[in-house]
């Protein structure tokens, strides 16, 4: 790509996200909290559908009637292709979502990086999940900034969930090539990395964009999707990053028992991609 197409794909990218057009509503039956943080305002309500809501800026991060969409995708189909996940880190994830996901599987530790402790301490009050997580005795919380905290650990791990908000505010670092490969040097051999990569139809030039660079430093950078009824198109796109393993050449995949959504078959289709998304990630 040439520098100038690069810099208005990155300016489109930037639109995308930044002046959201169209949204999904919630009416509110009550308000449970509401606070602003260092880093961002921090809401949660009760809805009649779905229950409790988190927003952060505004943005819907996780409810409680459809989280388990969102938070198997995002572990599973890297969890099950590992064939010993022994470490595993999450940088972001503040809810305990993506946490009591991986803590399904026989892992020795389970450590979540999240830069806003008051996001932590919210949805401790708010969303019972969390407490559950936590008081597994192989979690461990770590209130820091995910890139630097990375920069930082000397420790390796098998897997790392990228369990990241949207390119704007406090986790734009996470969507950017220098973290990508800083997240790669703390890999342990045969490691897989997932990452939340935003939504299906609205945030293709982030996709475009991502995928260069991705296919330049992993092996296999497969994007797959999953659905998320109260995302933006209700569709949801995560990447899959590893250097030794093809997720869909994976023999035997490790499921935990008495999940919602994620099966076996669930992992080979979510990596097919429809047509308009290909043309701009390019071949698998
Ligand atoms: N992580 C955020 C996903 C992005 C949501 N974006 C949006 N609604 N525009 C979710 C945290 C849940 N553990």
């Amino acid at each position: 790509m040439t520098r100038t197409k690069a810099l208005s794909s990155r300016r489109t990218e930037a639109r995308e996200y930044q002046t959201a057009a169209s949204g999904i509503f919630f009416t509110v039956a009550k308000v449970l909290y509401t606070g602003r943080s260092r880093f961002q305002t921090i809401e949660v309500i009760r809805n009649r559908d779905y229950g409790r809501v988190l927003f952060l800026d505004g943005l819907v991060q996780t409810t409680e009637r459809d989280e388990f969409y969102y938070h198997e995708m995002l572990v599973h189909p890297a969890l099950a292709s590992h064939p010993k996940p022994e470490r595993v880190l999450i940088i972001g994830g503040g809810d305990g979502g993506a946490l009591r996901e991986v803590l399904k599987h026989p892992v020795k530790r389970a450590t979540l990086v999240e830069i806003d402790g008051q996001v932590i301490d919210a949805c401790r009050t708010h969303f019972p999940w969390l407490r559950a997580a936590f008081r597994d005795p192989r979690a461990e919380l770590i209130v820091a900034d995910g890139s630097v905290f990375i920069d930082k650990t000397p420790e390796r791990f098998d897997v790392i969930i990228v369990d990241s908000s949207d390119p704007v505010g406090p986790s734009t670092v996470l969507h950017q090539e220098a973290f990508y490969r800083k997240l790669k040097s703390k890999l342990r051999p045969g490691g897989a990395i997932a990452a939340q990569a935003g939504s299906l139809m609205l945030h293709q030039d982030s996709h475009a964009r991502k995928s260069l660079f991705l296919r330049r430093i992993f092996r296999h950078s497969p994007l797959y999707l999953g659905p998320v009824p109260t995302y933006p198109v209700g569709t949801w796109c995560y990447n899959f990053l590893s250097d030794r393993t093809d997720p869909l050449a994976v023999r035997k995949l490790r499921v935990p028992k008495g999940l919602k959504y994620y099966n076996p078959e669930v992992h080979r289709a979510a990596f097919a991609l429809p047509n308009f998304l290909k043309s701009r990630v390019g071949p698998r």
